[in-house]
């Protein structure tokens, strides 16, 4: 496999996200986030790290943009702080912040390196928060504000944009799980949430369009391939409904096929907090869409889960060839799988993968990092791809998560996903085996 295998036009990029690396939480006037609060609360996070320096990258963009340069990676992949932007989520943005993202910006551009922004990738304002956050309809709204802002500063630089970032994992994670921010539970929580976040992807889709009519839109899906476990027909059944939550419920109404409640009956649920013309505004016609895999899942039927009425059942539970450092199974095949089933959907713009990658427990030894696992992994991956499209699917990009290893949520620091690794007491830098791996395949050498 060789790059020219995918063609001239495919885009090739590495992603990460804001508060994963930023640190630098209250510098320049920035405002609090969910996360900030969550990570402050004794037990959410393991070893109750915090993220108040992550990788530094707020005062380290240049080294790091450096190193994406480095290994001949075209396009970069990140976020903007919203809290940093709008300190109080809507009102009055803070001057220093624009001043940021445009050094960052600039600095990609000066370096040859193309920016793709993503509006949202989970650090939500706490000032919004504490007024519902994802449940309060007016989220939507509050999102425009900040939405018209970057496209206001940003827009004559990027030209692609990414509205939200998995809002299955961070609706679900964040406000029916309650092991992500805020921390809520529940379905009263989860079904707003959820609608809010369908509904705010199809209106700022819209805003976005008649901004930077030029751009190239598009928001993120997680996705993984669900595999029933054994052939009786009610684990089938059980993985149609994993299936329906996990993968469907958030593209589905985009694509204007409506949430898909045919085959997860709890979804009705959703319908208490739709109003009249929601059906309408559900959809837009994004240029792209991205999606984000790392395995697949295997589904067995239970009665012990409500609504969902099927459970995960766990790598290390099943006879897997290997498991990476999140405890997820390596599957290659998944990423084709997740690629041909989106492909299907009528209508389907483009697909990127804007996250592919995995954590395992690497290790300095004489100043330098092997990672063959993580290789073999983002190799087989790129094979998968390369299968799907030639199998015909427009597939146009695949995007390795992450840059440097950071702040992996609730799992704190020690799964390290970076094609960088990151020394976070010295914050010295070390691109790992795998980095110039991804160089050299991307420089042909
Ligand atoms: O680190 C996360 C990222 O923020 C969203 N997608 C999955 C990654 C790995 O868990």
């Amino acid at each position: 496999m060789v790059r020219e295998d995918f063609g001239q036009d495919f885009q090739w990029g590495v992603s990460s996200a804001a508060f994963q690396t930023e640190g630098a939480v209250d510098a320049d006037g920035k405002g609090s986030s969910i996360w900030d609060t969550f990570t402050g609360r004794k037990g959410k996070i393991k070893h109750n790290y915090h993220a108040r320096v992550a990788n530094d990258f707020y005062n380290r963009y240049q080294e790091d943009i450096a190193l994406v340069r480095e290994m001949h990676i075209p396009n970069f992949r990140f976020s903007l702080s919203w809290p940093r932007v709008f300190p109080n989520g809507i009102g009055p943005e803070n001057p220093k912040a624009i001043a940021y993202y445009d050094r960052l910006i600039d600095y990609c551009l000066e370096k040859g390196v193309t920016p793709w922004v993503t509006l949202y990738h989970w650090d939500l304002p706490q000032a919004l928060q504490d007024r519902g956050g994802w449940t309060n309809r007016n989220i939507i709204f509050w999102l425009e504000e900040y939405a018209a802002s970057a496209a206001k500063h940003f827009g004559d630089r990027v030209q692609h944009w990414m509205v939200l970032n998995e809002p299955t994992v961070f609706t679900g994670a964040g406000y029916f799980f309650g092991v992500h921010a805020p921390g809520l539970t529940g379905l009263r929580n989860f079904f707003p949430a959820a609608h809010h976040a369908a509904l705010a992807m199809g209106r700022v889709g819209r805003l976005l369009r008649s901004a930077l009519p030029q751009a190239q839109l598009g928001s993120t899906f997680s996705c993984s391939s669900i595999h029933p476990f054994s052939s009786k027909p009610r684990d089938v059944r059980a993985a149609t409904r994993a299936d329906a939550l996990i993968n469907r419920l958030f593209i589905e109404p985009l694509l204007g096929l409506g949430y898909p409640i045919a085959d997860l009956n709890a979804l009705q649920g959703m319908e208490k907090y739709m109003l009249a013309g929601d059906d309408q505004s559900l959809p837009f016609d994004f240029d792209f869409i991205g999606i984000q895999n790392y395995t697949r899942e295997v589904v067995k039927h239970s009665y012990f889960v409500p609504y969902l009425r099927a459970r995960l059942v766990e790598a290390k539970k099943r006879k897997v060839e290997a498991v990476t450092e999140m405890g997820w199974e390596v599957y290659p095949p998944a990423i084709y799988e997740m690629i041909k089933k989106f492909s299907a959907y009528p209508n389907i713009p483009k697909i990127y993968v804007t996250e592919n990658g995995a954590a395992f427990p690497d290790e300095v030894r004489e100043g330098s990092v092997r990672d063959p696992l993580r290789v073999q992994y983002l190799g087989s991956h790129m094979e998968q791809v390369l299968r799907a499209k030639q199998e015909g699917c427009n597939v146009q990009g695949y995007f390795v998560w992450t840059l440097t290893d950071n702040f992996e949520w609730a799992e704190g620091y020690h799964p390290r996903f970076g094609l960088v690794h990151v020394d976070f007491e010295t914050q010295q830098r070390i691109v790992k085996e795998s980095g110039r791996w991804y160089g050299a395949f991307l420089s042909g050498q």
